[in-house]
């Protein structure tokens, strides 16, 4: 019996189960799965002609053999309403993962909802309004009836501006090109939304305006790149823990020197080595112990710096390699303009970045050595840059951004085999909306806006601002008095009286309440709050397709049925522009109610031709029938061209007309971006940017950082998936993580008087949340480390409102006090707090 799985045997997978192809649906790397099902009343046998793997199972298999399949990796799910046997397993031959899974997407299967085996039954099945004092379940006709006629009322009063929104702007499960496609057409198609920010933001803008300012995207390589490159810098990204099989799978070999003979084949004549690799991050991750394990010490340059100083360091590599004339001249000059007004504004010595960073002069020369000093022979190094929240969530972000890419542009790395500078990647994407520009920039300040008492009525897509946002005890304390205003009023009328229903709720909004609608899988912290909770189907439960961090395109097909009366966003959201039309219409304002037409959508795939196939770039060519073709390997965006099946993956587009095809055509995709050096601009050149450094620039963090004693560093562990919305009752998760860790310096806990796994308060003038301290050896003094958006103790608490220009926060850089609370408590008693490190 499998420990706490309950399983004591696992069904061998017959010849005849179906197959689906499956793109994991949590982090950016998008691992390829198949999901096989079958009638839950058989089973295969282990004869190779009785299993679908075509082999003698009752012989031994080899070690590493994919002819397996995990207890994480089964469930029994109903598909059509019958009971299925359901396996999710790694696909050995999808070209990102190679078969590997990882603490996550190894657990596609047993997060799923199974009423016959007892998971994830928290999840919404009903849409919940608030009645009588508490959540109850009603039909989607009576739900949707009250968002519209309550959303109608204040835009006929107020105007859209007192329609705010959050929503996902991502790919994977929460997202998808259907997805943002469907919540945008209504959003920004049928409404003009201005007050609208995005899951992990304040804010509609960028994460990363800095690099598309200078005419280049962010996810501008591919994930081959990676095993071709010289050296690798990875700037703020944990990529073992956080985009773990990119790593696994495409870094590890080439840092291991097992990718010379593809080093060859694209190089020919220029002289071969194992990789190296120079971190930027003020922590020790387990990806810098990977490294070192994997490559030997000497090939890694872990660059601990004073958190929030990368721009700094960034200018100085910028300023040695121009003086050093370590750049590509001819790239350049043929397609880049202001390389000479950036090394003037940038110019900084080293001895300056070392005494800012905190770095030694030789550690920063080191690196950028590494990086651009021409080969034996005189050929360019070729190096990769990545980057993620450790740059984006820092400081000074837009600037941060664009002296990152000035070096990588400057040294002629952007649209070359090995190079690339680009994100690592939360999510997958899947962004298909209609133009945000009438929202501006900078966009409008949402969270603050609603702390304002600003706003009506707040639609919520797919994120959980109570343990997520920043600033979040503020957000919390403001949120639940205005929209407790609303259930109080709520509660003084009949609900079946839908005239005095909206009269005393937008009675209640005009006395400073909020009307709060959550559309989520599963019950979340922000959706206590709400009025109406809608249950949305997610991945696996809908086709759905994304693009992950090399922009490869996929369709997760359905492979079992959504929970009771779960749908998919879009189609939620089409049913909502539905109920707005007739709301309309009612109250007299056809010429509005007009707006809300085109959403006469059945299937998610509806959605998809609506709106990826008729709006995105190529999109013309993509189809769901070609991309289950296609299966997990699908094709990079954007599509260029079909070519005849058979023909040779990569190859040049035959020119053939979408109409004229058929589906049996493949995809012809675009493997790396700007390979031709035009870049996105209007005339082709991509622009070097003055991005002078200016100290903590986000407003109050310079002063929170004199004031307080401990930096409080944030972000994620290997276990862990995002704020842990599946994980509340999975014994797996939070078994390990009761409460969220908060990684010290044995020294600094000493001092105040911890022993492991104690509780601690956090504090500081933003506000307080708890953690449990995790004793780290390797941690600096007076610098923790603290698991962000944990149900169970909110990072976000104490991470101030300070934004940059544009809107884009700093949750990293956060500066608090820590104090014991108690004893570790009994749930914590059994944890191991052995180092996470390991040797070989
Ligand atoms: N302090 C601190 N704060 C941070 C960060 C940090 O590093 N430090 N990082 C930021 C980042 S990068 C991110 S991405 C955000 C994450 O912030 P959020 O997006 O708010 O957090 P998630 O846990 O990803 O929440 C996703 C929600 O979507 C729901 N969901 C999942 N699938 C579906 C679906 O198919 N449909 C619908 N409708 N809902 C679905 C889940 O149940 C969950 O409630 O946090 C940000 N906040
Ligand atoms: N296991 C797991 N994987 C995930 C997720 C998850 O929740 N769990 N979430 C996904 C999502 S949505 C996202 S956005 C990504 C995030 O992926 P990452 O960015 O890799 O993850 P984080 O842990 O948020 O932050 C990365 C590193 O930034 C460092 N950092 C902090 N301050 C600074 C600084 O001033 N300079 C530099 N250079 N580094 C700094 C931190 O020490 C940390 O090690 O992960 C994705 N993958
Ligand atoms: S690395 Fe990311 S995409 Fe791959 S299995 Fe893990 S969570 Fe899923
Ligand atoms: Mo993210």
């Amino acid at each position: 019996m499998t420990y706490k799985r309950q399983i004591g045997h696992l069904p061998i997978i017959p010849a005849d189960a179906k197959e689906h192809n499956v793109v994991c649906h949590y982090c950016i790397v998008g691992c390829g799965y198949k999901a096989y099902t079958w009638d839950a009343r058989y089973e295969g046998g282990t004869a190779p002609n009785q299993n679908k793997f075509g082999v003698d199972l009752s012989k031994q298999q080899e070690s590493d053999t994919g002819n397996w399949y995990a207890p994480s990796m089964y469930n029994i799910v109903k598909q059509n309403g019958h009971d299925v046997h359901l396996v999710v397993k790694p696909d050995k031959n999808c070209v990102v993962n190679s078969g590997l899974g990882s603490p996550r997407g190894a657990r596609i299967a047993e997060m799923s909802y199974s009423r016959q085996r007892n998971t994830q039954l928290q999840r919404l099945t009903d849409p919940l309004v608030w009645r009588y004092g508490q959540m109850q379940p009603t039909s989607w006709d009576d739900a949707l009836d009250l968002v519209a006629r309550v959303t109608a009322a204040v835009i006929a009063k107020q105007g859209e501006d007192a329609l705010f929104v959050s929503a996902y702007d991502h790919g994977g499960a929460g997202g998808g090109y259907e997805n943002t496609w469907g919540t945008g057409k209504l959003y920004f198609g049928a409404m003009k939304i201005k007050n609208i920010r995005i899951h992990n933001r304040p804010a509609y803008n960028s994460e990363v305006h800095g690099t598309r300012d200078m005419g280049i995207g962010e996810l501008n390589n591919c994930y081959e790149d990676a095993e071709l490159a010289d050296t690798i810098v990875a700037v703020g990204t944990n990529a073992l823990e956080t985009q773990t099989n990119y790593f696994l799978n495409h870094w590890i070999p080439n840092l291991r020197g097992s990718t010379s003979d593809k080093k060859k084949a694209e190089f020919g004549n220029e002289p071969v080595d194992r990789a190296r690799i120079v971190i930027v991050d003020p922590r020790r991750t387990v990806t810098v112990n990977a490294c070192e394990v994997e490559a030997g010490k000497d090939n890694v340059l872990h660059l601990a710096l004073n958190s929030g100083t990368d721009l700094i360091l960034f200018n100085a590599w910028f300023t040695y390699a121009a003086d050093k004339g370590w750049i590509d001249k001819s790239f350049i000059q043929a397609s880049t303009k202001d390389f000479d007004k950036a090394v003037a504004a940038n110019k900084v010595s080293v001895a300056d970045a070392a005494k800012v960073t905190g770095l030694s002069e030789a550690d920063i020369v080191k690196a950028i050595t590494w990086i651009a000093e021409p080969k034996a022979g005189g050929a360019r190094r070729r190096a990769m840059f990545a980057y993620e929240k450790g740059l984006i969530w820092g400081n000074d972000n837009y600037r941060t951004n664009q002296a990152l890419v000035n070096v990588a542009l400057a040294t002629g790395n952007i649209g070359r085999p090995g190079g690339g500078c680009v994100r690592m990647g939360g999510h997958q994407e899947g962004y298909s909306r209609p133009s945000d520009a009438h929202v501006g920039k900078p966009a409008a300040y949402v969270d603050q806006l609603l702390i304002g008492g600003k706003g009506a009525v707040h639609h919520i897509w797919g994120c959980d601002h109570y343990k997520t946002t920043l600033n979040a005890m503020e957000f919390k304390k403001v949120y639940k008095k205005r929209t407790d205003i609303v259930k109080d009023a709520m509660n003084a009328v009949p609900y079946g009286d839908r005239n005095a229903m909206v009269k005393a709720i937008t009675d209640a909004i005009a006395k400073g309440g909020l009307f709060a609608v959550n559309i989520d899988i599963v019950p979340t912290k922000i959706g206590e709050a709400c009025h109406v909770v809608l249950p949305a189907a997610t991945s696996g439960e809908m086709n759905l397709t994304s693009m992950n961090g090399e922009r490869r395109m996929r369709l997760t097909e359905r492979y079992m049925d959504p929970p009771g009366q779960s749908m998919p966003d879009c189609l939620i959201a089409a049913r909502l522009a539905n109920n707005l039309e007739r709301v309309f219409r009612e109250i007299g304002k056809k010429d509005v109610a007009d707006k809300f037409k085109g959403f006469d959508w059945k299937t998610e795939e509806d959605a998809f031709m609506d709106g990826y196939a008729k709006h995105e770039k190529g999109g013309e060519f993509v189809t769901y029938a070609r991309l289950r073709a296609m299966g997990t390997n699908g094709f990079q965006e954007p599509a260029t061209g079909l070519e005849a099946a058979g023909a040779v993956a990569g190859g040049t587009s035959t020119g053939a007309s979408p109409a004229a095809s058929s589906d049996q055509q493949k995809i012809v995709g675009t493997k790396r971006l700007y390979a031709d050096g035009k870049f996105n601009s209007k005339d082709g050149k991509a622009s070097f940017a003055a991005s002078a450094w200016r100290g903590l620039q986000a407003p109050g963090k310079q002063a929170e950082k004199e004031k307080f004693r401990f930096l409080i560093n944030n972000g994620r562990t290997n276990l862990v998936w995002q704020s842990a919305y599946l994980d509340v009752d999975n014994e797996l998760v939070m078994d390990r993580w009761p409460y969220p860790f908060i990684e010290m310096n044995p020294s600094d806990m000493t001092e105040l008087g911890l022993k492991e796994g104690d509780l601690v308060e956090i504090y500081n003038d933003n506000g307080s949340t708890q953690a449990m301290t995790l004793p780290t050896p390797t941690a600096k003094r007076k610098q923790a480390f603290m698991l962000f958006g944990y149900p169970t103790g909110v990072q976000g608490n104490v991470v101030s409102k300070g934004v940059n220009e544009l809107i884009v926060p700093n949750y990293k850089q956060t500066w608090g006090n820590i104090r014991k609370i108690a004893d570790a408590p009994e749930g914590v008693k059994h944890l191991s707090f052995k180092s996470s490190e390991y040797v070989t």
